[in-house]
């Protein structure tokens, strides 16, 4: 019988493709989602650059495609905790892949209703898939799988590679003619709500993997880039989501999207900001790899740092700009961030499972071009500029407006399904 995999947040960037790459590798893949990511698209005013299908197509397609199906369950994890927990218990899924967060560092700073949901609806889910893993008697039958971020240890530059996740560090007793070496989670350091709530998630793990002995992997996660895999180009109603606008859209798809609708690259400060990334072919291929490799039972909280390779934003504004001829726009940084940043990380836990990490070059990037270049059609220039501010601005400048953020209960999501 395959192995059953739930995956929360299945409609998501990185979720969509994960669900139906393990769905190809013979998995049997259930998807729980309260569809909100739709829903904040239309708070924003805002359409994924590709058109994504609604979800009961999407399955439908896939279904059509590969013959296999992929089960869909729609509530809210971070509200619906009887659903969750009832559905834990039915169909004792032998490992859980958690997405299911809002993801977006300038949507977290929007408001105070923006950080206010973001933190009411991460710690929630989070807190709420542990507790239901226990409640569902699932301690020593299933692997939690969390997507974190590499943001969860700052952006300080630092004399040693950051490493994957625990840091070895000597307790001075009071008077310092005493010490004792210990390992603890490497010091966080968020620099958003959005970061703050994944730092916080890390907590969750560490209790309930010490004293419900839950096995777990925090995937800690850099920038993806890219957007499709081998399963999501073969049909167009398969197609993943690109987002673009000043609040989801991350930093190298919005630069090969901005050179290819022409609008000048918007480099944030002076672009010294060094980050670690990942190309979606490798997020989905790294969450197969962690849940072939569960930990042990007894075994601490594994942590991976799942990220390839480090670029500073100002460099890869450069590349795009030798490849395209795209113009570069060093504007105000809408973030409170550091200017210049050194980054080193350690990243071989996931090599040593077996992944071969694909790297920027040219030929990924003219495959993300094509695809923004064949949409380009459906994006509102309007949309382009990072608003959401970290500090409030001076009364000369008000800020911009916002809605408030999406807050409807799950049933009215699903009929627009
Ligand atoms: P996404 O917003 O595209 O997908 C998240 C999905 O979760 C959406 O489909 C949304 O509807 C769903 N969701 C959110 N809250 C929910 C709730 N309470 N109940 C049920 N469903 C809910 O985000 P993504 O880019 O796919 O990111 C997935 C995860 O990976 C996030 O946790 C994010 O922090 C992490 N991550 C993403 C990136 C990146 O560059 N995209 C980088 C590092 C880490
Ligand atoms: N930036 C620009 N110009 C832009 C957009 C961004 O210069 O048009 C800069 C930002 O100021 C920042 C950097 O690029 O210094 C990265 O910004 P981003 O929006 O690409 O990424 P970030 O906000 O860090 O968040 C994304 C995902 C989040 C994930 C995180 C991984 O949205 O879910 O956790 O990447 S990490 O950055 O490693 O923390």
């Amino acid at each position: 019988m395959s192995k059953r995999v739930l995956i929360l947040g299945g409609d998501g960037f990185c979720g969509w493709p994960t669900s139906l790459h393990l769905s190809a590798l013979g998995y049997d893949v259930h998807i729980v989602d309260n569809l909100v990511r739709r829903r904040q698209d239309e708070e924003l005013g805002v359409q994924s650059l590709t058109p994504i299908r609604p979800l009961s197509e999407r399955l439908k397609a896939w279904h059509e495609r590969s013959g296999h199906e992929i089960a869909f369950t729609a509530l809210d994890i971070a509200r619906d905790y009887a659903q969750l927990r009832d559905l834990l218990a039915q169909w004792r899924p032998e490992a859980i892949v958690h997405f299911a967060e809002q993801r977006s560092a300038p949507y977290s700073m929007k408001s105070p209703r923006h950080k206010l949901y973001t933190v009411d609806n991460n710690l929630n889910a989070t807190h709420n898939v542990l507790c239901a893993m226990v409640e569902a008697g699932l301690e020593a039958d299933c692997h939690l799988v969390h997507l974190g971020t590499m943001g969860v240890y700052g952006y300080k530059t630092s004399r040693f590679k950051l490493p994957e996740g625990y840091q070895k560090i000597r307790l001075l007793s009071p008077d310092g003619k005493d010490s004792v070496e210990t390992e603890i989670l490497y010091p966080p350091d968020p620099g958003s709500i959005y970061h703050m709530t994944k730092t916080q998630d890390q907590l969750f793990f560490y209790y309930y993997n010490k004293n419900d002995g839950l096995r777990i992997t925090d995937l800690h996660q850099g920038i993806v880039w890219g957007t499709e895999t081998p399963e999501t180009c073969c049909d167009e109603r398969l197609i993943n989501r690109f987002d673009y606008d000043g609040d989801f859209g991350t930093v190298l798809n919005r630069f090969v999207m901005q050179a290819a609708v022409g609008h000048p690259l918007t480099v944030h400060g002076t672009g010294g900001q060094t980050r670690a990334f990942i190309h979606i072919r490798d997020t989905v291929r790294c969450i197969e790899l962690a849940i072939a490799h569960p930990p042990a039972l007894g075994e601490r909280v594994r942590v991976f740092n799942q990220t390839t390779e480090t670029h500073r934003i100002r460099d890869l504004a450069q590349l795009i700009h030798e490849l395209t001829g795209a113009p570069i726009d060093f504007v105000d940084n809408p973030r409170k961030e550091q200017d210049e940043n050194e980054l080193k990380v350690e990243n071989q836990g996931l090599q040593n499972l077996g992944l071969a990490p694909i790297t920027l070059s040219t030929g990924l990037l003219a495959e993300v071009s094509e695809i923004a270049a064949r949409y380009r059609h459906r994006c509102d220039l309007r949309k382009i500029p990072a608003r959401s501010r970290w500090r409030p601005q001076a009364a000369s400048c008000p800020p911009e407006r916002d809605s408030d953020p999406v807050d409807v209960p799950v049933h009215s999501e699903l009929q627009r399904d």
